[in-house]
């Protein structure tokens, strides 16, 4: 095989060994998309051909509570059953944090021998808008090395998560004992996107407290679950570090799976997904075509000149302009 440099390999070459397995590709794919690199683009046009076929679950939930706990222990039930599975795991580069994301890379660490598992920590870099499309486009990368199933862990805490949300088919959102006032501060945002709730360490002896203040909203796993056609998001307990309640939220997603097909519900998700995917690249897009314009304004507003309105409306003309006249020649 020729030896390739980082900077020799083409877009052709990294997406035929994408296609073909090839794991260090997928690194290297993904990568790109967080560096914006513009042969990241060229990629995902010689990969993102035919519907999208895996199941993305979105681990959401505060710091701490268990989340990567959570989904390695998952990630553990899906091989025994010999699913292919990748896990995404975005970095909030938040003080939180911390050493976290090492953490996460040992539990996962059990998998590292196995090439069915493929688990890859996004950085956020700051920009909530680039995080979503780098998201999407790993996303595009996992599925094409083959995973049939891809969670995607990020940290409750706000816009971004939503954003995140929007590419999961099942959102589950993760909690521990003890955030009593907490619940009720996510409840309004984060608990609405929710799919399943899942209280963790439920080893914690606030555990009765904090189920009793969400049960009055979530059904318990044996009342639920779509019984009558429609579904009906539920609440699990697990202690993930010992495994305990893991095989009930692996049922739960995959009957929310069979739910998405049976109802329409999951046409309609993969339309929305297919809607922010674009407008995701339209955002990332149009943000680094703006900034390369916006300087000559952003004096004029600086020196007191213009207004921040009037300098918007007149780079909002100019592209329309240059096509007029284009259309005119
Ligand atoms: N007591 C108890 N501890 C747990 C349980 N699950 C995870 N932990 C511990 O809680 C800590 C945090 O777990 P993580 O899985 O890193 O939590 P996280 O939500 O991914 O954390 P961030 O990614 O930093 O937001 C670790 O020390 C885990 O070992 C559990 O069920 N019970
Ligand atoms: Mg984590």
């Amino acid at each position: 095989m020729k030896a390739r440099s980082v900077n020799g390999e083409t877009a052709a070459s990294l997406a035929a060994r994408l296609k073909g397995g090839d794991r260090a590709a997928a690194a290297r794919a993904i990568s790109w998309i967080e560096d914006h690199d513009p042969r990241a683009d060229e990629v995902l046009k010689r990969i993102c051909a035919g519907a999208v076929r895996s199941h993305v679950v979105g681990v959401t939930g505060p710091p701490g509570v268990g989340k990567s706990t959570l989904i390695a222990a998952l990630v553990d039930v899906a091989r025994r059953q010999g699913v292919r599975v990748a896990a995404l795991l975005v970095d909030p580069s938040s003080p939180f944090s911390g050493g976290a994301v090492l953490g996460d890379r040992l539990r996962l660490e059990a998998h590292a021998g196995d090439p069915a598992v493929f688990v890859r920590s996004l950085a956020s870099r700051g920009a909530v808008g680039g995080l979503a499309s780098a998201i999407w486009g790993a996303r595009r990368v996992v599925e094409t090395l083959g995973a049939e199933l891809i969670f995607v862990e990020s940290v409750g805490a706000g816009q971004a998560d939503v954003e995140i949300s929007r590419c999961a088919d099942t959102v589950i959102v993760a909690l521990m004992p003890g955030l009593g006032d907490d619940v009720q501060a996510i409840k309004a945002g984060i608990l609405e996107i929710a799919d399943a709730l899942v209280v963790n360490k439920a080893d914690l002896p606030d555990k009765d407290r904090t189920l009793a203040s969400l049960r009055a909203f979530w059904a318990d796993d044996a009342e639920a679950g779509g019984a009558g056609g429609g579904w009906k998001k539920l609440l699990l307990q697990t202690v993930a570090s010992r495994g305990e309640g893991v095989p009930a939220v692996w049922s739960a997603i995959q009957r929310h799976r069979d739910y998405l097909g049976r109802s329409g519900e999951g046409a309609t998700r993969r339309l929305r997904q297919a809607r922010a995917e674009i407008l995701a690249h339209l955002e990332a897009r149009s943000r680094r075509e703006w900034i390369s314009l916006v300087g000559k304004e952003a004096e004029r507003l600086a020196a007191g000149r213009t207004d921040p309105v009037s300098a918007a409306d007149r780079l909002l003309a100019r592209p329309a302009r240059r096509k007029a006249a284009r259309r005119r020649a």
